[in-house]
């Protein structure tokens, strides 16, 4: 997978993509990284990327041209580059997005500022996207977002432990909680069950706090779950038990 990330501010992408899991996928070549310089692609000694917005108001708007441009030469090497403008205004971002793009070849991420960029540049892109309602200075920290996402989705890039099919929101609920060593830590106990070294009963307990997790903090994706006539009865209990006490 090549990520192409147009952006005025290069450097504050750079060591983020340098670490960890992100830089080993991009030693090993399972992902290629280019950060691309939209000034470069600025005409004139000053190589202005920004102008005063038409119609008056605060603020400045990146110019089409430089974006444009950058554009329109890496579609020019591979015309299957896939474009997406990085915005508050975009779709939101879920994990069935990442999934989706995770299965392209190439893609490009315009980083916009958070004050615009101009509306002809939405011509040449094709999607946009918005990582959360809130709204940050650039779209440079949303690329981060989904480049981290979805790398981790590229077959090798987790690496042997990595088990992404358990994660929150793959399998539609919360994660159940975790423990490792020690097996008491100031009078808390590790669940005795996670002891037991019976298998089913763990899969069963990890499925009930999951269903419990995901009802207390996150009840709208309960909906879109997918529970099984078991996990319902599950839930239903719980219900029952959170009332009586
Ligand atoms: Cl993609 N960009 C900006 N500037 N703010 C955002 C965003 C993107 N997603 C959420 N807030």
């Amino acid at each position: 997978m090549i990520f192409d990330i147009l952006t005025l501010f290069p450097e504050m992408l750079r060591s983020p993509l340098e670490g960890s899991i992100l830089g080993k996928a991009r030693k090993e070549g399972l992902i290629e990284v280019n950060l691309i310089n939209i000034r470069d692609y600025a005409e004139g000694k000053h190589r202005v990327t920004d102008d005063y917005p038409y119609g008056g108001g605060k603020g400045m708007i990146m110019k089409p041209e430089p974006i444009i441009k950058g554009v329109k030469l890496i579609k020019s090497v591979d015309p299957a580059a896939w474009v997406i403008l990085m915005t508050p205004q975009g779709m939101p971002f879920k994990q069935e997005v990442a999934k989706r793009l995770a299965q392209l070849s190439h893609l490009v991420l315009i980083c916009g500022r958070y004050e615009g960029v101009d509306e002809r540049v939405r011509d040449f892109v094709n999607e946009e996207i918005s990582i959360g309602d809130y709204v940050l200075t650039g779209g440079e920290l949303a690329a981060l977002v989904l480049i981290d996402v979805v790398s981790r989705l590229i077959p090798g890039v987790l690496g042997a432990e990595g088990a992404p099919d358990d994660d929150s929101f793959s399998q539609g609920l919360l994660e159940y909680p975790q423990y490792t060593r020690p097996k008491e830590y100031e009078g808390r106990r590790v669940p005795e069950v996670l002891l037991s070294g019976n298998h089913q009963a763990i899969e069963r307990w990890r499925r009930k706090e999951a269903l419990r997790r995901t009802w207390q903090r996150r009840p709208d994706l309960l909906a879109k779950a997918g529970l099984s006539e078991e996990d319902m009865e599950i839930l239903a209990e719980l219900k029952r038990s959170s009332k009586a006490d």
